[in-house]
């Protein structure tokens, strides 16, 4: 399959899904994401690209910050994170955060030009005590004309609920890798709980973001079915954060191969392909990353990122860094009027 000058082919449309026209294809094939993987970069770019515009305002980014608002501890064993209990790392642990401290951040945030503020805990999955808590920084957020996202862990029905109807937009919650891969990287819960939690969460009416992480030491066959899973749901998430492994020190993955850039931007490259509607989140990982590097992964179609110098516990590139980094490329923050 080939792209010859500025003609898209009809291959290429239909293994695109373009012909079909419609962007809720859901019976993505492996063969049909190999293909995807197998075709020249520049033809993957120019097709990433042409849907990008054809769904998105060009060179505009949506700009999520992040907060820990309890850390460490975290009785999981996921092989990445830094802050499972179970190993021996640099992360303090800290109690759920005073709700005042919740406000003066994202306040910070909005200020820097954020327009969404992400909450995170490291909890499996939080009790009903917490969530009461939570529900309070929910609403004084969203009070400051932000956007609301949490990621708590595994969540029921009525939990999912209460936050929806505290004001909750968005919930965060990764399919991480393939259902395969999956169990050499986690062995506490299991793939099918993540679901459960997901079809909590839309069933609730909130937003779902859902994406992975790359550079765990998966091979491309399990890209391909966390693509595939991500792209075949019922509906796709909203937000798709794709993370590049940030090797932590004390965590089983700490001196994992770092995946090859070339993989990453053609991992980006497909989850615009395939999911046309969503936001694609160059995420955790990213500074590690060249500026060149981050370049072609907003060519290939990445229209989000995670914006303030720290992730949950780990560094993340700083504000003023971002700013001249998306000016020099031409790239505004999406502007969200939020009442
Ligand atoms: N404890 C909750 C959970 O696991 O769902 C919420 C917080 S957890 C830190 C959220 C997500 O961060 C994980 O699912 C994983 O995708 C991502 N993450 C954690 N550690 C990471 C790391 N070292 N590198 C890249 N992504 C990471
Ligand atoms: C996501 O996909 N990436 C973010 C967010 N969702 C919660 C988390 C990244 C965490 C990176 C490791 C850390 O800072 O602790
Ligand atoms: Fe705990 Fe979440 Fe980290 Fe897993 S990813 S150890 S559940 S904080």
């Amino acid at each position: 399959m080939s792209i010859e000058k500025y003609e898209i082919t009809d291959d290429f449309l239909s293994l695109t899904g373009l012909v079909i026209g419609s962007y809720k294809k859901n019976n993505w094939s492996k063969r049909e994401l190999h293909e995807l993987y197998d075709l020249p970069l520049n033809d993957l770019l120019f097709g990433a690209q042409w849907i990008h515009r054809k769904y998105f305002v060009a060179n505009e980014v949506q700009m999520s910050t992040l907060l820990s608002i309890k850390t460490g501890a975290c009785p999981e064993d996921c092989s990445y994170c830094p802050q499972s209990i179970r190993f021996n790392t640099e992360v303090e642990p800290e109690d759920l955060m005073p709700l005042g401290e919740v406000i003066d951040a994202a306040k910070k945030a909005k200020s820097a030009g954020a327009t969404r503020f992400c909450m995170g805990a490291a909890y499996r999955g939080p009790k009903d005590k917490q969530i009461k808590k939570i529900i309070e920084m929910i609403k004084e957020v969203k009070s400051l004309g932000l956007e609301t996202c949490a990621t708590l862990g595994l969540l029921n029905e009525d939990q999912a609920l209460s936050l929806k109807n505290a004001g909750l937009d968005y919930y965060n919650h990764n399919l991480d890798t393939s259902e395969n891969f999956y169990k050499k990287i986690i062995t506490t819960r299991n793939y099918s709980d993540r679901i459960q939690t997901l079809k909590n969460v839309r069933k609730s009416g909130m937003k779902v973001c859902c994406g992975g992480i790359l550079g765990l030491g998966e091979n491309r066959e399990d890209r391909v079915m966390l693509l595939k899973s991500l792209a075949n749901m019922p509906d796709q998430p909203e937000s798709v954060p794709i993370n590049n492994l940030v090797r932590s020190p004390g965590t089983p993955l700490e001196n994992e191969e770092p995946i090859d850039m070339i993989e990453f931007v053609k991992t980006i490259a497909i989850a615009r392909i395939i999911m046309p509607r969503s936001y694609v989140r160059l995420s955790a990982g990213r500074d590690e990353f060249t500026d060149e590097m981050q370049a072609l992964c907003f060519m290939a179609g990445a229209n989000s990122i995670f914006y303030g110098d720290k992730l949950l516990t780990t560094r993340n590139p700083n504000y003023d860094d971002d700013q001249v980094l998306l000016s020099k490329l031409g790239i505004k923050s999406e502007e969200k009027i939020l009442k």
